[in-house]
């Protein structure tokens, strides 16, 4: 694919990931900061793809080329559904990601179940209007202490029973074959293949 996408995201974790997870399907991207490009989007929708859309079409627009966002978060059952949307905000502009999942933990002491899924909401737009839009999940449940040092944000404290990991336990490759952004990154590969087609 000769075209290039850029990709609408500020987080450093995000932002390799979807690079390494794109560039398996052939998709060269460049990153906003190498494109000179500041714009900080506004995330004032209520779901997830509502916020990857508004951050693609900002995007796209600012650098007038197609432009990929990823809008995820952690979905905690006792917490009937949250952080979700909130995640990278959970406690206050003052918490860094260790501050967010200690808070969590805290949060979930005492609590009958700890079960809970990351979700990622894929969006791209083109110059000419045209949208793309992919969607994933992963299951797993909120570990009891943080474990592992790989990925990013919430990782240490996300446990895949199947792997009897935390997704910081996981090497890279290991986390995008199951995460919820590899697989929306996946669907959305395949769309973005037939569309250029
Ligand atoms: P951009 O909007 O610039 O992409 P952001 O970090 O603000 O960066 P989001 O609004 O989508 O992105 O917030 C997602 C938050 O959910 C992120 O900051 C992490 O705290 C958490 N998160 C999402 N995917 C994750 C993953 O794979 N591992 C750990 N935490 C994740």
């Amino acid at each position: 694919m000769a075209e290039k996408f850029v990709l609408a995201t500020h987080n450093p974790g995000k932002l390799k990931e979807m690079a390494d997870i794109l560039s398996q399907f052939g998709v060269e991207v460049v990153s906003p900061k190498e494109l000179g490009i500041t714009v900080d989007v506004e995330e004032t929708g209520t779901t997830f793809a509502e916020n990857a859309m508004l951050k693609a079409k900002a995007i796209c627009k600012a650098a007038n080329l197609p432009a990929i966002a990823d809008d995820s978060g952690l979905c905690v059952d006792a917490l009937n559904g949250g952080p979700g949307v909130y995640s990278a905000r959970y406690g206050g502009e003052g918490l860094d990601d260790k501050g967010r999942y200690m808070l969590l933990l805290n949060n979930l002491r005492g609590q009958p179940t700890r079960a809970a899924h990351f979700a990622s909401a894929i969006a791209c737009v083109f110059p000419n209007g045209k949208t793309l839009t992919a969607e994933g999940r992963c299951d797993g449940t909120i570990a009891f202490a943080p474990m592992g040092e790989g990925g990013f944000g919430y990782d240490p404290v996300f446990f895949v029973p199947e792997k009897a990991k935390t997704f910081a336990q996981l090497t890279d490759e290991e986390k995008n074959e199951i995460s919820h952004r590899g697989k929306a990154l996946a669907i959305f590969a395949e769309k973005l293949a037939t569309y250029l087609n």
